[in-house]
């Protein structure tokens, strides 16, 4: 295979632990072929250290076989382009929250200078036959930008948060430009039919496209591959770590506490789109009409900080901290607590022993691209003797994911009596679904993500 270049918002060192399945999966690819990675070193530097817009130094180095090549940002630059643009306009619009939502002029000024600043430094470490892989909504406009500069490799893009519908989309001032701009891939990847079909309806009605058939979609003089390749995990590795020694003891201490208590997880980054809200209060639900679970149940909420200079995550914090307090002191006994509300990162070793544990995972998103939790979940659990998994129908893991309980998270009485199914399922039922979830996250696993995008792109006429 060609040699491989991704470029994403953020690195992660593959060799590390830490570094979750992607970074692997991206980084075992990068080895094989000597790639290249390519994105922003995480450093934003002071205009009194001489941090000018549109500029950043280049940083250049080699894990093992893998050059890492980094830009840092200034200031203005991070707050416009990544704090600004991406994260306050891009994820709320593609998340379905128009109202959250904060478009103005400097932001897009801003993501449209370090798209142009990415492509400048990034075109000069490109060789003719490299195979060119871009990631997420931060980077939409940069092949557009290296095309501009001359750049005729392949290029694929792969968006992992949700593309909404034609309707919403429109709402973006300037949708025109970005959506435009997805037709300088020659292929482009998303999550779900469902985003794969918002596109096409997109296209269609305020691009005028031609449909080409089997995903090709031709306008502004260009052809683009449009699929759905959703993302899985690494099942294997995870399952593994299952075993490990960190997750057994974690494994332990929670089926010691809660021997006697069944216990509910929820895994997320604090963020608005994971519905953890709508959750506690679903939680409150099953306590009020489902009596039995007093003193019985108990769910373990872990929500790890995420983009707290964005002022709706500090909202969703203070509102969940709100719900948290008030279920706890009206249901609360001396001993017992119904939520356990954890505002931090559990530690990936740790992670698949907290799966295992929980009789039952909330995986409730009010909307998600995919939602890898979901599947890491049914990966840690025991076959024998399996929890169940509650899933939202609006996270794009419900397209595959279709033995596990789905539920609409805005209806707060569905959700609370789909967890007391999911508390009062029979064995064989349990082990049933389990058994055919498991091969749908094999099937489609981080490693058939990978091959297949890249066989596409590499297949795809530049
Ligand atoms: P995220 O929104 O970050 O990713 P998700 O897929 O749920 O969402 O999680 C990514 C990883 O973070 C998982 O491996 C998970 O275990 C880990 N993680 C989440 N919360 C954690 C916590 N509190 N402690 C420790 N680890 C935690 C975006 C999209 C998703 C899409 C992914 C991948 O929003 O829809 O699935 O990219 O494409």
């Amino acid at each position: 295979m060609a040699r491989v270049v991704v470029v994403s918002n953020r690195l992660a060192d593959p060799r590390k632990a830490a570094a979750g399945g992607l970074a692997v999966a991206l980084g075992d690819t990068l080895n094989a072929t000597g790639g290249l990675w390519f994105g922003w070193s995480g450093k934003v530097v002071d205009e009194s250290e001489g941090g000018t817009p549109g500029e950043g130094e280049l940083h250049t180095h080699q894990a093992g076989n893998v050059t890492l090549a980094t830009v840092d940002l200034c200031k203005e630059d991070h707050d416009s382009y990544y704090l600004g643009y991406a994260n306050r306009v891009l994820w709320p619009m593609f998340h379905y929250r128009l109202d959250l939502a904060d478009f103005n002029k400097q932001s897009l000024a801003g993501y449209r200078r370090v798209n142009q600043m990415f492509a400048r430094k990034l075109m000069p470490l490109l060789k003719p036959d490299d195979l060119i892989w871009i990631h997420d909504y931060h980077l939409i406009p940069l092949a557009a930008e290296l095309r501009s500069m001359g750049c005729g490799n392949r290029i694929g893009f792969f968006l992992h948060i949700p593309l909404p519908p034609p309707l919403m989309l429109a709402a973006l001032p300037g949708h025109e430009w970005l959506i435009r701009a997805l037709f300088a891939y020659d292929v482009v990847g998303f999550q779900a039919q469902a985003d794969v079909n918002h596109f096409e309806r997109y296209v269609h009605s305020e691009a005028d496209a031609e449909m080409l058939g089997d995903g090709h979609y031709r306008a502004f003089n260009r052809t683009v591959l449009a699929r759905a390749f959703p993302i899985g995990i690494d099942v294997d590795e995870f399952a593994q770590l299952t075993h490990g020694k960190e997750a057994r003891e974690t494994y332990e201490t929670m089926r010691e506490q809660y021997s006697r208590r069944r216990l509910l997880i929820g895994i997320d980054r604090l963020d608005y789109s994971k519905g953890l809200p709508q959750r506690i209060k679903a939680f409150q639900e099953l306590l009020a009409s489902y009596p039995e679970n007093r003193k019985s149940a108990t769910l373990i909420q872990i929500a790890s900080p995420t983009r707290e200079s964005v002022d709706a995550y500090a909202d969703i914090r203070h509102e969940l901290e709100h719900l948290c307090g008030q279920i706890n002191g009206d249901y609360g006994e001396l001993d017992w607590m119904p939520v356990r509300y954890i505002h931090r990162t559990v530690a990936r070793k740790r992670l698949p022993g907290l799966c295992r544990a929980g009789r039952v995972a909330l995986v409730t998103p009010l909307r998600d691209g995919m939602n890898l939790v979901a599947k890491e979940y049914i990966a840690a659990q025991d076959p024998a003797d399996p929890g169940v998994l509650v899933l939202s129908r609006f996270a794009g893991a419900a397209e595959q994911l279709r033995e596990a309980l789905l539920v609409n998270p805005y209806d707060t009485e569905g959700s609370a009596q789909a967890i007391q199914r999911a508390l009062q399922m029979p064995l064989e039922e349990r082990q049933a679904r389990h058994q055919k979830l498991l091969e749908r996250i094999r099937a489609q696993d981080v490693h058939w993500w990978r091959k297949t995008f890249l066989q596409t792109l590499e297949n795809a006429q530049p």
